[in-house]
């Protein structure tokens, strides 16, 4: 029988690249998780959890439910066969972040890297790099969603382009402001899907209830032109009236002409409203109040 590891040991695992594959996948290893973790799983989903059902769209809360992941730290085989069947997306273990033209290829050909080490006692309410809590927690469910699902793929096959174009930033933005950080109204007020903020307590409640922070409509040349903030809460959040627009506004659009446009003009500040701009006014809420 296989002793599980001492928590330190295990910790080794963080950002061990060595023995990866040439695509940066790793195998989970999930025997070698210890019983701390697993009840450090349990304690973040369970904080997680509880505001996502106030503050999460649905497909976000449906998703979660649909894996099953409350009690520990979620096997990535389980997760497979609920995902393959949905949306045809598997998940694949990796040792961290990889490098962007790695992480493309993934996403291009439906593959999620989802990072395998999970964040330490003290790193519980704050993390700068994923972990498989980010990983999993914040962006998993989503991906059994068919438009996140077709967008995500999309994503990744427009990186080859924009890395030859020298428009690297711009494209990653899309990511940053809509699968990391986006928000939703479809008419039950204003609601998280971004993994960024479902897989964060604080930022949660701040992207919805703030009553200040700037939020716009979605729009990708405004949201490629809008740098970002990685170590605190976002200064400009972009809302979507509906997943279906991620695809309808970007699946036609030919990048090339707008990164040519934009990729050698500085970027916009974030949280900067530009003259001619109105933030995003929620509509009408169909009896779900917000805080
Ligand atoms: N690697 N593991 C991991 N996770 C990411 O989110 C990630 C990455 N490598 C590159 C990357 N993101 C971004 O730089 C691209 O989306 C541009
Ligand atoms: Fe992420």
């Amino acid at each position: 029988m296989k002793t599980p590891r001492t928590e330190t040991s295990t910790s080794g695992l963080r950002g061990e690249y060595e023995g990866a594959a040439a695509d940066f996948t790793v195998a989970q290893d999930w025997p070698a998780y210890a019983p701390e973790m697993h009840d450090r799983w349990r304690r973040l989903y369970a904080a997680q959890s509880r505001l996502a059902r106030r503050h999460a769209a649905p497909q976000f809360i449906e998703g979660l439910r649909r894996l099953d992941c409350a009690d520990a730290i979620p096997r990535f085989e389980d997760a497979n066969a609920v995902l393959g069947p949905a949306t045809g997306w598997r998940l694949v273990a990796v040792p961290g972040y990889i490098p962007d033209a790695v992480f493309f290829d993934h996403l291009a050909h439906r593959r999620f890297p989802v990072t395998r080490w999970l964040r330490e006692e003290h790193e519980f309410a704050y993390l700068v790099e994923p972990d498989v809590f980010h990983d999993f927690f914040g962006h998993v469910p989503m991906l059994l969603n068919p438009a996140i699902a077709d967008f995500l793929e999309l994503y990744g096959r427009a990186g080859e382009r924009a890395m030859a174009m020298g428009a690297l930033d711009m494209l990653a933005r899309i990511y940053w402001y809509t699968i990391e950080f986006g928000l939703l109204d479809q008419g039950g007020g204003l609601k998280v899907f971004g993994a960024g903020i479902v897989s964060s307590a604080g930022e949660t409640v701040y992207s919805v209830t703030d009553a200040d922070v700037l939020r716009l409509p979605f729009d990708p040349v405004r949201i490629m032109r809008t740098a970002y903030s990685i170590d605190s809460f976002q200064k400009n959040y972009f809302v979507l009236a509906s997943l279906d627009q991620l695809i309808d506004g970007l699946g036609g659009l030919d990048f090339g002409p707008i990164y040519e446009a934009w990729r050698d003009r500085p970027a916009l500040a974030a949280g900067a409203l530009q003259p001619g701009e109105t933030p995003y006014t929620p509509r009408a809420t169909t009896g779900d109040p917000i805080a």
